[in-house]
């Protein structure tokens, strides 16, 4: 069991919290301050080690190393950019990390219409509605982010890549979702070496929602996607996180299906466990992880992942804001350590009960 922490000078929850959540093994953290498409500078990466493990975690996954919007769009500056990508990893490889998450969304990363949606119980959540998108402008939507985001940087939100959106618009009117998996064919065969080397597995994250916005291509969307991904290059490195809140907003993604699959091919490296409650098409919001608050089945989630004999780090995802707590939207302490703690439940359940019948047997 792991947790997504920003680092100490972005997330305001002290890793000496983090710790006391029962369970907890893992910090899943990342270089929030280096520019996207630079290196992560090897004394960066040792801090931050160190501030992890002092505390009795495990520092062995990052989330995430951005890809830089000209690898996306395939530009001739790319290879500057995945050079130093490279370069990269063979620094966190060094300092013993196993697993990078990282996406390709183009221009923007996860999405949604309402940051602090209020809850029947006076909790808030995270929301979205595609119809909310459907009257705002890519510039009116990015607003809304910014302002609803409690003077946060989120995750994948850093505002240098927003300096030249319509710029970044325009060149994406010429891609394709077909061009856009020859941009991934092509970065992953520059870095999956590199990740080989250095005992990395990579695992991309699912988009977030599963279906175009804007008009951009999306294409971390499906089975049959993923299915292409893992062949574009064919390396145990090239894999995948699952994130059931992303892939599931859609319900013709059958999560446990899913797990189930891509772990038996051995290319489950991550899971992102959250459950969310879908309205109709294209409207959902984020639950707490408990099973019957929301769509997902958790239960049948856990159980995939249980029974593919998963050993990789699985974390609570978003959570929402309980009991008065102001923070970085989705990322607050309280949801996700009830979170972390269902999800346990449910895997000690599974445990058991597999030991009890290897005893009747
Ligand atoms: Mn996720």
């Amino acid at each position: 069991m792991s947790f997504r922490w920003f680092g100490k000078n972005e997330d305001p929850i002290p890793l000496a919290h983090i710790c006391q959540i029962p369970g907890m093994k893992a910090v899943v953290s990342a270089l929030s301050e280096i520019p996207v498409g630079e290196v992560w500078p090897m004394e960066a990466i040792l801090e931050l080690k160190r501030d992890i493990e002092a505390h009795g975690l495990l520092f062995h996954t990052i989330e995430s190393v951005n890809v830089h919007e000209d690898i996306k769009l395939g530009l001739a500056t790319r290879d500057r950019y995945i050079e130093n990508y490279r370069q990269t990893l063979r620094n966190l490889g060094t300092a013993g990390v196993k697993v990078v998450c990282y996406n390709f969304m183009p221009a923007f990363d996860w999405l949604r219409t309402d940051l602090a949606q209020t809850l029947e119980d006076g909790s808030n959540t995270m929301a979205y509605d595609e119809n909310v998108i459907l009257g705002l402008t890519p510039e009116k939507l990015m607003q809304s982010m910014y302002e609803g985001s409690n003077g946060f940087e989120l995750a994948g939100w850093e505002k240098e890549r927003f300096g030249e959106l319509e710029k970044v618009f325009a060149l994406y009117k010429a891609i394709s979702e077909d061009k856009l998996f020859e941009h991934l064919g092509y970065f992953l065969r520059a870095i999956i070496p590199a990740a080989e080397e250095s005992g990395i597995k990579m695992a991309i994250h699912p988009d977030d929602p599963p279906w175009p916005v804007f008009g951009l291509p999306r294409i971390v969307t499906s089975k049959e996607n993923l299915e292409r991904i893992v062949r574009l290059v064919d390396s145990p490195s090239n894999g995948l996180a699952i994130c059931t809140g992303s892939l599931g907003a859609n319900p013709k993604n059958h999560m446990p299906e899913i797990i189930r699959y891509f772990g038996k091919m051995g290319r489950l490296h991550f899971g992102h466990v959250r459950n969310i409650k879908i309205d109709r098409q294209g409207v959902f919001y984020e639950t707490s992880h408990k099973d019957d608050c929301g769509t997902i089945d958790m239960y049948e989630v856990m159980k995939a992942f249980h029974d593919i004999g998963f050993k990789g780090p699985i974390r609570p995802d978003h959570g929402r804001m309980i009991w008065g707590e102001a923070g970085r939207p989705g990322y607050g302490l309280y949801d996700r350590a009830l979170g972390a703690v269902y999800l346990q439940g449910l895997w000690d359940a599974m445990e058991r009960s597999a030991d009890s019948q290897e005893m009747k047997r």
